[in-house]
């Protein structure tokens, strides 16, 4: 093993997708390419089903196959389970979900074993939860981390798949489950001369293990959606000066968060069938249910009134719970926008600050709204800088400092909160390869096509969880999740009890879902704007054109279509 240090090694790695290295932290461990590691010459290990990834959905597909009778083996880059969990430490990362509404819900026992302590708990204490599940149920001796998946590929004559890890090991089974995550390659900016800046620089989607003290420094933030917001609100209590750069506001909401006191706690734990079932009915599965009414149906009065108390109610009732039709219809859209920009103008003092952080591109909910917590008034704060990137835009990083078209800012610490390559990003890393030798890249080369967002025409017995055009990709993600892992393995099981090898969907139901999922999304409002809903990310080449990644039916509608598939004999698959 080599170490070389990080300053210079930021940039390259987040471009090539390679988490093997582990947090953003001083020194990194590489292999030489030109030594073949040792582990290549191990003999292939063999599996019913290959898991690729320990976050939530490869933990609970993992305990679902085994309570199948499979044998099912997990690889995972990091160093523990928990997946986003694990590796977004940066401070003030936290749930936007009620913490409730969060957790599984498929055992009893855990459910009232495990005591959320806030309304939306922040990351340290949600990897504290994951864990508690791989320990409760026993699932690290079928996990093997610091194992990053670089190739898979199909053997039709063998009619399995076989992986390959960064270190050469190699594996195979019958089924491929990626639960690789919908945000979990962190990308950064292409700044001329990025690699040369001295001071600490971090990822937040690589954060270090270790606290990183932010008093007394003079700190950069770049980026803000929603994790830059998160982040924003906390290293401005402590750093002696903060300069956000941004290039484009959000529409941010009120996350009221508070912690939750024993009666509360007992209340929650008697009421989580009610909570599940909200969350089953609510079209994101979230416990905020969309008001049956559209913004036009009351008068201006009531709909001031209605706002209010939404802006009021903590957590994402403004954006899930709102009128009908305020992400569809433009002028509905501009009811609760123009709400949204008086409340920033009441909030930051400096009237020339706040229109900056007023968004001029989007209206409200077009994009992924971030919760927050005092974040407007930040901008008042003496310690706080706002620099609008597109009236003046960074020209590139020095040793000491950002250099703007404006002006330079001596810095200690860079924060790139510059977000994902959403969705098919981490498909995109591995090297997947179906029949025929086809790779996946090649496939979706135009943007993804799948069948229910689950399988692909082509690539037989490859099953992938939270992939793109599924509903998980727009949800309280383990509400999905839970949808997805349990779908996933009835077929699996039916396949058994039929003496069934081979599943992959026909093109004609790949063509119609795919098309399916264009037409519900032309509907709605978001796909007039960029964002990572629409496969945009201006630092990733190929990444500048709108595809459509989500799926934006609503749970109840793709479960109902899951369900009525399988009741079918799994319509659409063609089974051998
Ligand atoms: P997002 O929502 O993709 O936000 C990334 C932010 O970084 C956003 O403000 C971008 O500006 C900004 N950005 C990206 N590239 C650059 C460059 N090159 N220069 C300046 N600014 C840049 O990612 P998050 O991590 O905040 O959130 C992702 C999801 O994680 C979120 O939806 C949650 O569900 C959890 P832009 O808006 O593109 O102009």
């Amino acid at each position: 093993m080599v170490t070389r240090t990080l300053a210079t090694l930021v940039h390259l790695e987040d471009l090539s997708g390679d988490r093997q290295a582990g947090g953003n932290s001083v020194t990194v461990n590489v292999v030489p390419e030109q030594v073949k590691p040792a582990a290549a010459h191990e003999p292939v290990k063999r599996y019913d089903a290959i898991i690729i990834g320990a976050g939530i959905s490869g933990m609970y597909q993992l305990y679902r196959l085994r309570q199948l009778g499979l044998t099912a083996r997990v690889f995972e880059t990091g160093d523990g389970v928990g997946g986003t969990w694990y590796w977004n430490r940066y401070p003030g990362a936290r749930f936007d979900s009620e913490s409730y509404s969060y957790g599984y819900s498929f055992s009893q026992d855990l459910l009232q074993e495990w005591d959320w302590s806030e309304h939306f708990a922040a990351q340290p204490e949600t990897l504290r939860y994951l864990n508690f599940v791989a320990d409760k149920f026993d699932l690290r001796r079928d996990i093997e981390f610091s194992s990053c998946v670089t190739a898979a590929a199909y053997d039709e004559a063998a009619n399995c798949w076989e992986i390959e890890t960064g270190d050469g090991r190699r594996a195979r089974a019958q089924f491929l489950i990626t639960a690789v995550g919908p945000l979990s390659i962190p990308t950064m900016p292409n700044y001329e001369g990025i690699e040369t800046f001295r001071g600490k620089s971090f990822h937040t989607g690589k954060w270090p293990h270790e606290p990183v003290n932010f008093t007394g420094q003079r700190v950069a933030v770049i980026g803000t959606g929603a994790t830059g917001v998160q982040v924003i609100q906390e290293v401005a209590k402590t750093a002696a000066h903060l300069t956000v750069f941004q290039r484009r506001p959000n529409y941010c909401a009120p996350l009221l968060n508070r912690p939750i006191d024993a009666e509360t706690q007992r209340k929650i734990k008697a009421s989580y069938p009610e909570i599940f079932e909200r969350c089953r009915e609510s079209h994101g599965c979230f416990i905020h249910k969309a008001d049956p009414r559209k913004a036009a149906e009351v008068s201006p009065e009531e709909r001031e009134a209605f706002y209010e108390k939404l802006y009021a109610d903590p957590g994402f009732g403004i954006w899930m719970g709102n009128f009908r039709d305020i992400l569809t219809d433009p002028l509905a859209n501009e009811t609760i926008s123009e709400f949204m920009r008086k409340k920033i103008r009441e909030r930051v003092k400096d009237q020339g600050i706040a229109e900056k952080l007023i968004p001029k591109d989007h209206g409200f909910g077009t994009r992924r709204v971030p919760l927050e917590t005092r974040y407007y008034e930040v901008y008042n704060q003496p310690n706080v800088t706002l620099v609008d990137i597109r009236e003046t835009p960074i020209q590139r990083i020095v040793p000491t400092a950002i250099m703007t078209s404006a002006t330079e800012y001596e810095l200690d610490i860079i924060i790139y909160a510059t977000g994902f390559d959403a969705i098919t990003g981490a498909f995109d890393r591995i090297d997947i390869r179906g029949v025929g030798g086809r790779t996946l890249n090649d496939k979706w080369a135009d943007g993804p096509r799948t069948y229910l967002g689950i399988q692909i025409e082509g690539f037989p017995n490859l099953l992938t969880l939270v992939g793109p055009h599924n509903a998980a990709t727009f949800c309280n993600i383990p509400r999905c999740i839970e949808q997805n892992v349990e779908w996933v393995t009835d077929l699996i099981r039916y396949m058994r009890d039929k003496s069934l090898k081979r599943v992959v969907p026909t093109q004609e139901a790949e063509r119609v879902w795919t098309e399916h999922v264009y037409e519900l999304a032309s509907r709605m409002l978001f796909t007039k704007v960029d964002s990572w809903f629409m496969g945009i990310n201006t630092n990733v080449p190929g990444k500048q054109k709108r595809t459509f990644l989500l799926y934006s039916g609503g749970a109840p509608a793709y479960r109902e279509k899951c369900d009525e598939v399988a009741a079918r004999g799994y319509e659409g698959f063609t089974l051998t």
